[in-house]
């Protein structure tokens, strides 16, 4: 984004234009905190015709940020969503870099006549979009909308619902700040938000604290049975199958930094979390530190791809063929799962 861009955007938004914000599938709190960020932004500058689409429902853990009432989900309402990407001048597109992670909105999405803005921060970034503000070394797509709005110079300051939701983007891209993504200016930006009046304890307890029992028994039970080393390799695995999610009645984002478990146990630097989907195939979550490079395991291998040292991918094998695949593979890795600590 050129400042002559930032400008053409702020003159355009100043109009009558429909807005419709997107971000990708299984949403996170940085896709649901950068979108609705965002929205509560542009409707402070009086643009009613703002809307947020995401490809399926957002995870119970975020269902108390502002707005997220007012999010439109595809998988529930496909002819409304169809008809507001039909009918938008621009598409935010936020918090991924190909359009296939839109799932079922894609072609929506791709066929739409509106001016495309792409704002994220994954790496090796697909070029569909008219204006980019990409970063990969940004910790949090909500890192880049804030500086998009504050660039765009419009007088209206940031509402409270706004700087709420971003705030969401950063400290769950960060892990609450403590991953390497985590820049001075993330936390800039975090200090920022909360002189306009955020509470970071009162978003921690919001989206952290408020666990079922049934997800912290799962936590147990993952811990207790189902984390597996392969010490040689420095890696930890674990694996969960559809049959084991329901015995502890797993709702969406019960999983969520299962994986960081792994991570957290001295000497590994790579923790793979293989989990079966409804569909049938295996997803597939890898963190790793130092130079172990998951974006490239999970892209080569796997059908995914994502960041250095946080990537997401899968696998339509069987379980036991996919770990067999993982085991064949990382040898090739070898000097990095030895030398991540240098
Ligand atoms: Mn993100």
């Amino acid at each position: 984004m050129t400042e002559t861009d930032y400008l053409q955007l702020h003159d355009s938004f100043a109009d009558d234009v429909q807005i419709v914000i997107t971000a990708h599938k299984s949403p996170d709190g940085d896709a649901v905190g950068s979108a609705l960020g965002l929205y509560h932004y542009l409707k402070v500058l009086g643009r009613e015709e703002v809307t947020v689409i995401l490809p399926d429902a957002i995870p119970g853990y975020l269902k108390w940020m502002p707005g997220a009432g007012h999010i439109l989900i595809n998988e529930e309402n496909p002819e409304d969503a169809a008809a507001k990407i039909a009918k938008a001048d621009y598409i935010f597109c936020l918090d991924y870099n190909s359009l296939t992670r839109l799932g079922a909105l894609q072609n929506a999405v791709k066929n739409s006549d509106a001016c495309i803005i792409n704002i994220d921060h994954h790496q090796e970034p697909e070029d569909f979009a008219d204006f980019v503000l990409l970063d990969s070394k940004a910790s949090s797509t909500a890192e880049l909308v804030y500086e998009f709005l504050d660039k765009l110079s419009f007088e209206e300051k940031l509402p409270l619902e706004a700087g709420q939701c971003l705030y969401v983007g950063l400290v769950t891209d960060t892990g609450s700040f403590k991953y390497r993504s985590t820049r001075a200016q993330t936390l800039e930006i975090a200090a920022r938000l909360m002189r306009s009046g955020v509470k970071p304890g009162m978003i921690y307890d919001k989206t952290f604290d408020q666990n079922r029992l049934s997800k912290l028994k799962l936590t147990g039970y993952v811990l207790n049975e189902k984390l597996e080393l392969w010490n040689e390799l420095n890696t930890a695995v674990i694996t969960l199958t559809k049959e084991e999610l329901d015995q502890y009645d797993y709702e969406k984002g019960d999983t969520e930094g299962l994986v960081n478990y792994g991570l957290s146990i001295e000497n590994i630097v790579l923790a793979v979390f293989i989990k079966e989907s409804n569909e049938g195939y295996f997803k597939m979550s890898f963190r790793s530190k130092g130079g172990v490079d998951v974006n490239e395991i999970a892209r080569k291998y796997f059908e995914g791809g994502g960041h250095i040292n946080a990537a997401g991918g899968k696998s339509t094998a069987s379980l036991d063929e996919t770990l067999r695949k993982l085991k064949n593979i990382l040898p090739l890795y070898e000097d990095k799962l030895h030398s991540a600590f240098l």
